[in-house]
């Protein structure tokens, strides 16, 4: 173990704005790639059939490197201090701002060279979200928090409105142990779900998930699945999480809501054309819709 690596490293992700870093020795995530691939069979994946690639590089990531011996795990917090309008189509807190893969790629590439340049000998990997890694299972390994049983990830003091991001690398790190679960008999959550996602404990069904529904669903939304308002993913489950009560918020800038879309009316948002959509929400999460997939959401909250 690197003690000396392991501090240096802690502190160059925390200039560049992660505010926890953890670390886990790679090793094959049996269980969990197990709980996945029945969490598929059971076609709770919806049709994100992409999730099936790479089964075995989830499972171990020491097959995305060549020595791969180490996983950093980081959280980047996106919470900032604005709220929805309950009576405006709502987009969700993570997609207010500028698209955090562009954003935290540039972060996490200057991290990279910084640890690189300390010893030739050293390589890495960075991903974040665009990888075959199970992100929130590294991140609970490597300690930055908790699975939470509406299945995202809550750091003790700051919540779940972060992003997790992760850099493989080939030198033993200073390992960390995983949070411990703080959600005991609490369930406000699954029962602040309106369509019932979140089905057991720790559970989530994709195809009842508002998320999926107006972010990944390429199809028409089914007419039983009330988005409740949402227009772009949903916040509901972390909205009313205790743990989100604590109000630490980011102080980066490209994560605050563009006030072009941020809390208007239906019939303003509805008025874009195709290419003020486009324009608007260039380098945004919201692109992925597309306007065909924009306006079905809107479509889809007035009926
Ligand atoms: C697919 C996906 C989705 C899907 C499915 C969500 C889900 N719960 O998995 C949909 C489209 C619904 C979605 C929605 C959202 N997502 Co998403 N999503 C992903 C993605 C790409 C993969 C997640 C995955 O592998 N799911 C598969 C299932 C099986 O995972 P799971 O239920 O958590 O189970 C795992 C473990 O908990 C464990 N496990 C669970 N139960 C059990 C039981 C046993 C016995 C065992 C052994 C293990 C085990 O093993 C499983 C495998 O790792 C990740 C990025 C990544 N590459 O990891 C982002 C990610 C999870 N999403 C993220 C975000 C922000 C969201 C939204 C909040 C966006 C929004 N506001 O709309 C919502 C949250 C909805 C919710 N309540 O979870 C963040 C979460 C950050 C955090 N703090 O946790 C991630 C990590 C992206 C990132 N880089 O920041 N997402
Ligand atoms: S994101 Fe919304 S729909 Fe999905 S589990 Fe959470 S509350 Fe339910
Ligand atoms: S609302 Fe309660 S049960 Fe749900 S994640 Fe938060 S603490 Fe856990």
């Amino acid at each position: 173990m690197d003690k000396e690596l392991s501090n240096l490293i802690r502190r160059i992700c925390l200039e560049e704005g992660f505010f926890k870093t953890g670390f886990s020795n790679i090793e094959p995530m049996k269980a969990e790639t197990a709980y996945l691939k029945s969490w598929i069979e059971e076609g709770r994946n919806a049709d994100m059939n992409w999730i099936s690639n790479s089964l075995d590089k989830r499972e171990n990531p020491a097959l995305i490197m060549e020595g791969a011996v180490c996983m950093i795990s980081l959280a980047y917090l996106y919470n900032s201090d604005f709220n929805h309008d309950e009576t405006k189509p709502k987009i969700s807190r993570y997609a207010w701002g500028k698209d955090y893969h562009k954003v935290l790629k540039k972060k996490l590439k200057s991290i990279c060279s910084k640890i690189e340049a300390v010893d030739s000998s050293i390589k890495t990997k960075f991903y974040v979200d665009d990888g075959p890694v199970l992100e929130k299972t590294w991140a609970v390994k490597s300690g930055i928090g908790w699975m939470g049983k509406h299945t995202n990830v809550i750091e003790p003091d700051y919540g779940s409105f972060f992003f997790i991001s992760e850099i493989l690398i080939n030198k033993e790190l200073e390992y960390d142990k995983p949070a411990e679960d703080l959600c005991g008999s609490c369930n406000i959550c699954m029962n602040a779900c309106p369509t019932g996602a979140i089905y057991d404990e720790y559970k989530l069904d994709s195809n009842l998930c508002i998320s999926y529904q107006t972010i990944e669903n390429r199809n028409e939304i089914p007419s039983h699945i009330d988005t409740d308002g949402w227009i772009f993913g949903c916040d509901i489950c972390q909205d009313v999480c205790p743990f989100n009560k604590k109000k630490f918020f980011t102080s980066d800038e490209s994560f605050f809501p563009n006030p072009a879309h941020f809390n208007l009316p239906a019939d303003k948002l509805n008025s874009f054309t195709e290419e003020e959509f486009n324009s608007i929400f260039s380098g945004t999460p919201v692109k992925r819709t597309k306007y065909s997939g924009w306006k079905r959401n809107l479509r889809h909250i007035t009926k």
